[in-house]
């Protein structure tokens, strides 16, 4: 019999299906494993095979798990809102509610046929009311909480107004926006409004005017995640900061805990250090810089951010952003017209780019002047495009002897440079690198550059000139999209402007037909105005960011049909947090992010019993395509385009040809760097090329044309996509399995070669011919059968406890090779074995499960055999003998002889 798994996968499929195999129950009583993927955003293209990488790797260990005993949860949903459906929409006038509907259902066949153990019936897609319904409630909890920073803690904002009824605000600790102080009395006079601003201040999720990343081509303000080197991650368009009314999260209020959370979790270093960079933790103070007049003037001192008061006695200048409110009140009137035109030079550029490490630094002076805080000298004002207007107080204190930066301005503009720390001891030291001992600083003078924060700080503050202060370099999160495809707001602006939550969930998006941005902005839903206009006021139209749903979808999974609450108690104090997540590493300061933050806050609430989410998180690693491409010579040979073949071309002569992307599946099986074109394929690619019908083609002596090969990313553009139902229509999804896992680590990238498919076939059909090319005895294992099976067993289950799948494949390879040798025909051998390789082939293991006499699906009806230690003893010693330093003789030993020979 034939390995044909072809004949048995969809049988398998429906059973498993018809069956439910794979329902997993809220059973309180067993142990609970939770495994699970990032959700998949629906597209259009379907999966290619870097897709199921990690799906492969979490479904073996969700099997390998029930096969140990444990209630698995290992569910599958999709983040179905977002930008690509309605850009589409935009394109195509087909609803993105059709288009996400389809692409679900594409989807879910093509995880089906990969043999993924999923629990279909707990499924969600994001933008089903009856899910979003939820998401718009746990909106509403953060619009009604604020941050105690004292507790720590999210708190009821009720709690908060009955504060500032008893007393005002003076005594509140609380992570809030810039707010006024006023008293009980002030509170009481407030109006509706006014007291609604205020509110603003303190709520989890709030209003605001900010500075967005605002994308003209897309319609739309993007989040900072969104955007890279000035341009929008989706389609390249470019970014500009627009002043706009958003809803936001304050997720800076959880920035220490988002921090604190990083030790107890199981992340790679790499993931926890780009959080960490991302929400940028300082430690520094605010320094008060009094205005030359400034009093008089009635003018706030300037409020500078350092890291570095320490070198106080080095600030010779202070800059201020260009945005900085100050700059039009103290520009000097000869200084205005230059102020002004760099403040419009500024205003153009992008974050990213003023933040770059630009050598050539730019900037002006304001014609004011403030006072040193300690030595009373007078330092000019400048304004330049280096200092960002939404970092610490948008304004510095220049140390131009220890700033790289500052360094550079003073040199460009002839500004005082005073050294502060004498480094002489230290010739190697760079600019800026804290040590020597401190010079020309007044009470620091002779102490040792460790010293220096603490003692500068503390005087300092002791003179009221500064305050200690921890700065983040995160914002809070902007949670509008002025987008159709995503869940609206549950929020109604009344008469007086004031908000009126819509407590009857959900707020279902109202269909819509013209998918277009508005002109001015708005989200599409603006044009509606029936929806737009109620009883109670209108509506609010922005919809909320991707990020909404997927923030907290682990957590339905638990109790994905319960329509009185999110999820229930009991299942979430029974399935608790998710042991593995498995997904790719682009997810790092997103997604992962605000989901971590939004767990975070529903502990507070005591909704959810671990502030983590995750215990561990594996990022799998891309798996890459090799890009192939053909050498065109640029000048045309007697009127023909001509392309030569890669091996006949001197490495001088390649700027003489350009590359054209081969396209085309006939490239050899050689893999990279020896593809080639032989006359078949030329003529397949004249075909695909019909422009290049006539070219004449140079090949080597082998008649063929040697092609350029190189690893890259696998993309439609690049020619290289792999689709896995093909892969699984020649080899069976069980050997794609297999071969994804046996390509290496699962976080390493790799390069996707079909040579190697053709390896993991021929293994898996040696396995097979083990079940089925000989008649199975039922004569007990000799020790040598038992020791291969053994050794693979302890192999895999330490492999699999340390999520080392490619070394768990390579274990099987050897078993199977060993028992051909010693014609292993023992059911004792081969059941156990077919059971420790369930969850990596699960239909072959179903097939020979049945071909064995069992009834049922070996999935559902086994445990993962044990191994035994015992059967590992060694009870050979082989002895090398060498005569001459060369090896001559092995002789072997056995082991248990008695010592006396
Ligand atoms: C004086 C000083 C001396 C500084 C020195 C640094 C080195 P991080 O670690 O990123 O928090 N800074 C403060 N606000 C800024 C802004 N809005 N835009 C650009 N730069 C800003 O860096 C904090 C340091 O970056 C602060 O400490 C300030 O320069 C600068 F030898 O103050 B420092």
């Amino acid at each position: 019999m034939e390995y044909k798994p072809n004949e048995f996968e969809s049988k398998w499929r429906s059973f498993w299906q018809e069956n439910q195999v794979y329902k997993t129950e809220n059973d309180f009583s067993r142990p609970k494993y939770y495994v699970l993927d990032m959700f998949p955003y629906p597209s259009g293209d379907g999966l290619h095979v870097g897709h199921p990488l990690g799906y492969v790797a979490s479904d073996i260990i969700a099997r390998y798990k029930r096969l140990t005993g444990f209630n698995v949860l290992h569910p599958m949903g999709f983040d179905a809102f977002g930008l690509p459906a309605e850009q589409y929409a935009v394109e195509t006038g087909i609803h993105p509610e059709i288009t996400t509907q389809v692409n679900s259902q594409k989807y879910k066949r093509q995880l089906d046929n990969l043999g993924f153990s999923f629990d279909w019936s707990r499924a969600v897609k994001t933008c089903d009311s009856s899910y979003y319904k939820w998401t718009q409630q746990i909106f509403i909890w953060l619009f009604e909480s604020y941050y105690d920073n004292n507790l720590q803690k999210a708190q009821p904002i009720n709690q908060l107004i009955s504060i500032f009824e008893k007393e005002g605000n003076s005594q509140i600790n609380a992570a809030c926006s810039k707010v006024e102080t006023f008293s009980a009395a002030d509170w009481a006079k407030f109006t509706a409004k006014e007291r609604e601003d205020v509110l603003m201040c303190y709520r989890l999720a709030y209003r605001k005017v900010g500075f967005v990343n605002w994308c003209e081509a897309l319609g739309t303000v993007l989040a900072n995640d969104e955007v890279k080197d000035g341009v929008s991650e989706r389609g390249g368009h470019p970014v500009i900061k627009k002043p706009m009314l958003q809803w936001m999260l304050r997720i800076t209020a959880y920035a220490d805990r988002l921090l604190q959370g990083l030790e107890e979790v199981d992340f790679s270093e790499a993931i926890k250090t780009q959080q960490r960079n991302w929400i940028g933790r300082s430690e520094g103070a605010r320094l008060f810089f009094k205005l030359q007049n400034g009093e008089q003037a009635g003018l706030e001192p300037i409020e500078v951010f350092s890291t570095r008061p320490d070198t106080i006695f080095g600030a010779t200048f202070l800059v201020l952003a260009p945005e900085h409110q100050l700059v039009d009140k103290i520009t000097s009137i000869e200084q205005r017209e230059t102020v002004v035109n760099y403040q419009k030079q500024a205003a153009a550029k992008s974050e990213r780019e003023r933040s770059a490490d630009v050598k050539q630094v730019s900037g002006v002076f304001t014609g004011a002047y403030a006072l040193h805080p300690i030595s009373n000298e007078l330092v000019p004002v400048w304004i330049s495009d280096y200092v960002l207007a939404g970092y610490g107080t948008g304004a510095i204190m220049a140390v131009p002897s220890e700033d790289e930066r500052d360094n550079r301005f003073a040199k460009r503009f002839n500004l005082p440079i005073v050294e502060v720390l004498d480094k002489s001891e230290f010739p190697k030291a760079e600019l800026g690198e804290k040590v020597g001992i401190y010079i020309n600083s007044d009470f620091l003078n002779g102490k040792t550059a460790t010293e220096g924060f603490d003692l500068a700080l503390d005087y300092l503050e002791e003179k009221g000139l500064a305050i200690r202060k921890i700065n983040f370099r995160f914002h809070d999160a902007n949670f509008s999209r002025q987008r159709y495809w995503g869940e609206p707001f549950p929020v109604i602006y009344n008469q007086e402007g004031c908000i009126e939550i819509e407590n009857d969930l959900p707020v279902v998006l109202p269909p819509l037909s013209d998918f277009h941005p508005t002109a001015d902005g708005k989200s599409p839903l603006a044009r509606l105005s029936d929806w737009v206009n109620t009883p109670k006021g209108k509506r609010e139209t922005d919809t909320m960011p991707g990020y909404a749903a997927s923030s907290w979808y682990f957590l339905r999974y638990m109790d994905s049909h319960n329509d009185k609450e999110p999820f229930s108690a009991e299942a979430v104090n029974y399935w608790q947090q998710v042991d593995l997540y498995v997904g790719g590493s682009e997810h790092a300061v997103g997604h992962l992010l605000y989901s971590r933050f939004w767990n975070q806050f529903l502990y507070d609430l005591g909704k959810v019993p671990h502030k983590e989410p995750y215990k561990k998180l594996i990022n799998q690693g891309m798996i890459q395509g090799i890009i192939e491409s053909v050498y065109l010579k640029k000048e045309k040979v007697n009127g023909r385009s001509q392309f030569v073949s890669a091996d006949l071309i001197k490495p001088e002569e390649l700027d003489q040809y350009a590359r054209i992307l081969v396209h085309i599946r006939y490239v050899s099986n050689y893999g990279a760097p020896d593809s080639f074109l032989d006359l078949k394929g030329i003529e397949q690619f004249k075909q695909w090329r019909a422009d290049y019908a006539d070219a004449e083609f140079v090949l080597n002596g082998f008649n063929h044309l040697v092609t350029h090969s190189e690893t890259g990313k696998m993309s439609k553009s690049k020619y290289n996509v792999v689709n896995p139902d093909d892969v699984i229509q020649e080899y069976g999804a069980d050997c794609l399995r297999m071969y994804e896992m046996f390509l290496g680590p699962l976080e390493d990238a790799k390069p996707w070669n079909t040579k190697g498919i053709d390896g993991v076939y021929r293994f898996l059909r040696k396995f097979w011919d083990l079940y089925t090319q000989q008649t199975l005895t039922d004569a007990a294992p000799t020790a040598a059968e038992l020791k291969i099976l053994h050794t693979c067993l302890k192999k895999v289950s330490i492999d699999l406890e340390n999520y080392s799948f490619n070394t768990s494949v390579a274990a099987f390879m050897v078993a199977v090779n060993q028992l051909r040798e010693v014609k292993c025909d023992k059911k004792a051998i081969l059941q156990p074995l077919l059971i420790a390789i369930a969850p990596f082939a699960p239909y072959t293991a179903d097939e020979l499960w049945a071909l064995l006499g069992n009834a049922g699906s070996i999935h559902n009806s086994t445990t993962f055999p044990s191994y035994d230690e015992a059967y590992l003893i060694e009870d050979n010693f082989q002895c090398p003998v060498s005569i001459n330093g060369k090896l001559r003789y092995t002789f072997q030993f056995p082991l248990n002889v008695a010592q006396e020979l």
